[in-house]
Protein backbone atom coordinates (compact mmCIF):
# COMPACT_ATOMS: atom_id res chain seq x y z
CA UNK A 1 0.00 0.00 0.00
CA UNK A 2 3.15 2.10 0.66
CA UNK A 3 2.04 3.70 3.58
CA UNK A 4 3.43 4.25 6.96
CA UNK A 5 4.04 2.80 9.71
CA UNK A 6 5.48 -0.45 9.29
CA UNK A 7 6.79 -2.32 12.09
CA UNK A 8 9.98 -4.53 10.98
CA UNK A 9 10.78 -7.07 13.71
CA UNK A 10 12.70 -10.19 12.73
CA UNK A 11 9.80 -12.48 11.16
CA UNK A 12 7.39 -9.91 11.92
CA UNK A 13 6.10 -7.41 9.92
CA UNK A 14 3.26 -5.37 11.13
CA UNK A 15 1.26 -2.21 9.49
CA UNK A 16 -1.30 -0.51 11.45
CA UNK A 17 -0.04 1.73 14.03
CA UNK A 18 -3.21 0.39 16.09
CA UNK A 19 -2.01 -2.90 15.89
CA UNK A 20 1.67 -2.18 16.60
CA UNK A 21 1.11 -0.45 19.42
CA UNK A 22 -0.92 -3.34 21.14
CA UNK A 23 2.02 -5.97 19.62
CA UNK A 24 4.69 -3.78 20.79
CA UNK A 25 3.08 -3.74 24.54
CA UNK A 26 2.16 -7.58 24.83
CA UNK A 27 5.52 -8.15 23.76
CA UNK A 28 7.43 -5.67 26.57
CA UNK A 29 4.64 -6.64 28.73
CA UNK A 30 3.92 -3.18 29.65
CA UNK A 31 1.73 -0.11 29.04
CA UNK A 32 -1.39 -2.56 28.35
CA UNK A 33 -3.52 -5.05 30.51
CA UNK A 34 -2.82 -8.93 30.60
CA UNK A 35 -4.76 -10.45 27.73
CA UNK A 36 -8.12 -11.77 28.90
CA UNK A 37 -8.13 -10.19 31.85
CA UNK A 38 -11.38 -7.41 32.64
CA UNK A 39 -8.90 -4.73 31.73
CA UNK A 40 -7.85 -5.83 28.76
CA UNK A 41 -11.46 -6.21 27.90
CA UNK A 42 -11.68 -2.41 28.53
CA UNK A 43 -8.88 -1.30 26.90
CA UNK A 44 -9.15 -2.96 23.47
CA UNK A 45 -12.57 -1.86 22.97
CA UNK A 46 -11.80 1.57 23.27
CA UNK A 47 -8.51 1.10 21.08
CA UNK A 48 -11.33 -0.17 18.28
CA UNK A 49 -13.70 2.44 19.30
CA UNK A 50 -10.60 4.95 18.67
CA UNK A 51 -9.72 3.29 15.18
CA UNK A 52 -13.06 2.58 14.04
CA UNK A 53 -15.31 5.93 15.49
CA UNK A 54 -12.62 8.80 16.07
CA UNK A 55 -9.85 8.16 13.78
CA UNK A 56 -11.60 7.30 10.70
CA UNK A 57 -14.10 10.04 10.37
CA UNK A 58 -10.75 12.19 11.15
CA UNK A 59 -9.32 10.86 7.77
CA UNK A 60 -12.79 11.58 5.94
CA UNK A 61 -11.89 14.84 6.70
CA UNK A 62 -8.05 15.21 6.30
CA UNK A 63 -8.76 13.24 2.64
CA UNK A 64 -12.10 14.86 1.46
CA UNK A 65 -10.16 18.44 2.71
CA UNK A 66 -6.40 18.26 1.27
CA UNK A 67 -4.92 14.66 0.53
CA UNK A 68 -7.12 13.45 -2.24
CA UNK A 69 -6.93 14.81 -5.74
CA UNK A 70 -9.44 17.67 -5.97
CA UNK A 71 -11.54 15.56 -8.41
CA UNK A 72 -11.75 13.34 -6.15
CA UNK A 73 -12.84 15.30 -3.03
CA UNK A 74 -16.14 14.79 -1.39
CA UNK A 75 -16.40 18.43 0.38
CA UNK A 76 -20.46 17.51 1.26
CA UNK A 77 -18.57 14.72 3.51
CA UNK A 78 -16.42 17.04 5.70
CA UNK A 79 -19.68 18.02 7.78
CA UNK A 80 -21.05 14.76 8.06
CA UNK A 81 -17.63 12.62 9.65
CA UNK A 82 -17.21 15.77 11.70
CA UNK A 83 -20.87 15.00 12.95
CA UNK A 84 -19.53 11.81 13.45
CA UNK A 85 -16.61 12.38 15.16
CA UNK A 86 -18.44 14.63 17.81
CA UNK A 87 -21.32 11.72 18.32
CA UNK A 88 -18.28 9.88 18.61
CA UNK A 89 -16.49 12.03 21.50
CA UNK A 90 -19.36 12.31 23.01
CA UNK A 91 -20.03 8.58 24.14
CA UNK A 92 -16.07 8.70 25.02
CA UNK A 93 -16.09 11.82 26.94
CA UNK A 94 -18.78 10.01 28.70
CA UNK A 95 -17.08 6.90 28.87
CA UNK A 96 -13.52 8.31 30.20
CA UNK A 97 -11.82 8.29 33.90
CA UNK A 98 -8.08 9.32 34.64
CA UNK A 99 -7.20 7.22 31.73
CA UNK A 100 -8.76 4.46 29.90
CA UNK A 101 -8.55 1.66 31.80
CA UNK A 102 -8.89 2.22 35.36
CA UNK A 103 -6.02 4.09 37.38
CA UNK A 104 -3.44 2.91 35.12
CA UNK A 105 -1.74 4.77 31.99
CA UNK A 106 -1.80 2.43 28.92
CA UNK A 107 -0.79 2.44 25.40
CA UNK A 108 -4.54 3.01 24.45
CA UNK A 109 -3.67 6.35 26.45
CA UNK A 110 -1.53 7.27 23.77
CA UNK A 111 -3.53 6.54 20.51
CA UNK A 112 -6.59 7.98 22.07
CA UNK A 113 -4.46 11.29 23.33
CA UNK A 114 -3.07 11.54 20.04
CA UNK A 115 -6.34 11.11 17.93
CA UNK A 116 -7.72 13.76 20.06
CA UNK A 117 -5.13 16.17 19.63
CA UNK A 118 -5.14 15.84 15.85
CA UNK A 119 -8.82 16.49 16.67
CA UNK A 120 -8.02 20.00 17.29
CA UNK A 121 -6.76 20.64 14.01
CA UNK A 122 -10.47 20.85 13.08
CA UNK A 123 -11.58 22.36 16.65
CA UNK A 124 -13.73 19.05 17.25
CA UNK A 125 -13.03 19.29 20.89
CA UNK A 126 -15.18 22.50 21.31
CA UNK A 127 -17.65 21.28 23.69
CA UNK A 128 -16.00 18.21 24.95
CA UNK A 129 -14.33 20.08 28.45
CA UNK A 130 -13.43 16.56 30.21
CA UNK A 131 -11.69 15.24 26.99
CA UNK A 132 -10.30 18.86 26.62
CA UNK A 133 -8.75 18.64 29.92
CA UNK A 134 -8.10 14.77 29.73
CA UNK A 135 -5.51 15.99 26.26
CA UNK A 136 -3.72 18.54 28.15
CA UNK A 137 -3.01 15.97 30.86
CA UNK A 138 -1.51 13.73 28.49
CA UNK A 139 0.12 16.26 26.56
CA UNK A 140 1.86 17.05 29.81
CA UNK A 141 3.40 13.88 30.68
CA UNK A 142 7.20 13.73 29.92
CA UNK A 143 7.38 11.17 27.63
CA UNK A 144 4.58 13.31 25.44
CA UNK A 145 6.70 14.31 21.70
CA UNK A 146 7.55 18.11 22.28
CA UNK A 147 6.06 18.59 18.51
CA UNK A 148 2.45 17.89 20.26
CA UNK A 149 2.83 20.34 23.23
CA UNK A 150 3.29 23.80 20.49
N1 LIG B 1 -4.76 2.91 9.32
C1 LIG B 1 -3.36 3.13 9.05
C2 LIG B 1 -3.21 4.43 8.29
C3 LIG B 1 -1.85 4.51 7.62
C4 LIG B 1 -1.73 5.77 6.78
O1 LIG B 1 -2.65 6.13 6.04
N2 LIG B 1 -0.57 6.45 6.89
C5 LIG B 1 -0.34 7.68 6.14
C6 LIG B 1 0.55 8.63 6.91
S1 LIG B 1 -0.09 9.04 8.48
C7 LIG B 1 0.39 7.36 4.85
O2 LIG B 1 1.31 6.57 4.85
N3 LIG B 1 0.00 8.00 3.76
C8 LIG B 1 0.68 7.89 2.49
C9 LIG B 1 -0.27 7.49 1.38
O3 LIG B 1 -1.45 7.24 1.64
O4 LIG B 1 0.23 7.43 0.25
C10 LIG B 1 -2.57 3.18 10.39
O5 LIG B 1 -3.16 3.57 11.41
O6 LIG B 1 -1.41 2.82 10.41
Amino acid sequence: MGRVPVLVHGDVVLTESFAICTWLADRERRLIPAPGSPERGVHDRWMFFCATELDAPLWRIRRNKLLLPEEQRVEEDIPRAMADFREAAGILQAGLGEFVVGGAFTVADIVIAHTLFWSTWNDLLEGFPRLQEYLERQLRRPGCPEVMRR
